[in-house]
């Protein structure tokens, strides 16, 4: 049975302690959380007993196998290079840094020590989008040539995680980040990029609207949008929605889960709904299904020694996207080469 120490208690945390619940082979054995309330709170809820207020003592005390840190940004690289230093394979919640500085230094820390690294970058685990990708590699539509990953939503996002409304950056290092990684497991990795953003919302300090041209390596055009000012007749948060024109046909993500394909003049469409764990609650069930996949998945990654799908060294490529968003939105749409960032 594999023991794992969960670092911060907070909003998200709860996903990632009742996906851990439900996973074979695996349990959190010890929280920490500087917020003690927090702490004792998620220590009931989830029966765990062994509490710490201080990361470095839960990781000289405890017995563990890897550490899972479900912290916010700024404190994402202190806590790895703490874990890497005890030499414990470690997860990482997105987004993994501020800045692709502090990024290639946690892999390189985590390298030297020989730990494994997952960035908990769960939006590519959502189960409708492994159902594209899955049709993408039998070649249901041909040779894929555009593509257009899109996140419209006007929900408020800022009672639940009030930090989002007065950081200088939102919604493309928050939001925008999943998206640009599920253009990366879609249509690979990308050369260039073009961004222009918008701040709707005059009561928070980042942009809350995104819009993102990208040229792939394999030849793909996409885009990626995403935006928190958008009122619509339906509500869709928290869903992606897909356009990808191929060669011998489309595919469609649309709302709640339809799935279009249209292939050599026959139309199909399947409900692509996700599971609805005992635990969840919608609209976020889609996002909770990808945890519980996500944390799956580095069970199946430890037990076999392979590199998790989005290692540290994997997201560095999302990472880079999110700088290249920023840097080609500050001037004035420019397009910036990927690989120079
Ligand atoms: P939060 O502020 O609600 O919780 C963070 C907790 O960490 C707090 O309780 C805080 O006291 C604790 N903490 C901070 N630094 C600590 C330290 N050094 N030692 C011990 N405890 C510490 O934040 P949240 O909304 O739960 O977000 C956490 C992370 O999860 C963010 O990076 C966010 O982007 C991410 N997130 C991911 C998804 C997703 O789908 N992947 C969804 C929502 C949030
Ligand atoms: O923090 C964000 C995330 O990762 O998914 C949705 C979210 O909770 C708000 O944008």
């Amino acid at each position: 049975m594999l023991k794992g120490g969960l670092i911060g208690c907070g909003f998200f945390a709860h996903n990632h302690l009742h996906a851990w619940q439900e996973i074979d082979g695996v349990t959190i054995t010890a929280l920490c959380d500087r917020d003690e309330a927090r702490l004792k709170q998620a220590g009931e809820r989830f029966g765990v007993s062994r509490l710490y207020t201080d990361a470095a003592q839960m990781i000289a005390r405890e017995t563990l196998d890897f550490v899972d840190i479900a912290t916010t940004v700024k404190t994402h690289r202190p806590l790895v290079e703490l874990a890497a230093s005890a030499g414990l394979p470690v997860i990482c919640q997105k987004p993994f840094a501020e800045n692709l500085i502090d990024a290639r230094a946690m892999v390189d820390t985590c390298e030297r020590a020989g730990v494994t690294l997952m960035v908990h970058e769960n939006f590519r685990w959502q189960a409708p989008l492994r159902a594209v990708r899955a049709l993408l590699d039998i070649g249901r539509i041909g040779e894929v040539f555009w593509g257009r990953v899109s996140f419209r939503s006007a929900y408020d996002v800022f009672s639940g995680q009030p930090y989002l409304a007065t950081s200088d950056r939102f919604i493309i290092e928050d939001l925008g980040i999943h998206m640009l990684d599920i253009a990366r497991f879609l249509f690979g990795d990308v050369s260039h990029l073009s961004a222009a953003t918008r701040t709707v919302n005059p009561r928070i300090r980042g942009e809350d609207v995104a819009t993102m041209l990208m040229v792939h390596e394999s030849g793909v055009n996409s885009i990626c949008d995403c935006s928190y000012a958008t009122s619509l007749q339906e509500e869709l948060f928290p869903q992606t929605l897909l356009e990808i024109d191929g060669s011998r046909g489309t595919i469609r993500l649309s709302a709640n889960y339809e799935l279009t394909i249209h292939s050599e003049g026959v139309t199909e469409k399947h409900m692509v709904t996700p599971v609805l764990h005992d635990w969840a609650s919608r609209p976020w069930h889609n996002i909770q299904e990808s945890v519980y996949n996500i944390q799956q998945h580095w069970v199946a990654c430890l037990a076999s020694q392979r590199a998790p799908e989005t290692s540290g060294r994997d997201n560095l490529k999302t990472m880079a996207l999110v700088a290249a968003a920023y840097q080609s939105a500050a001037d004035n749409l420019a397009s910036v080469d990927v690989k120079a960032v």
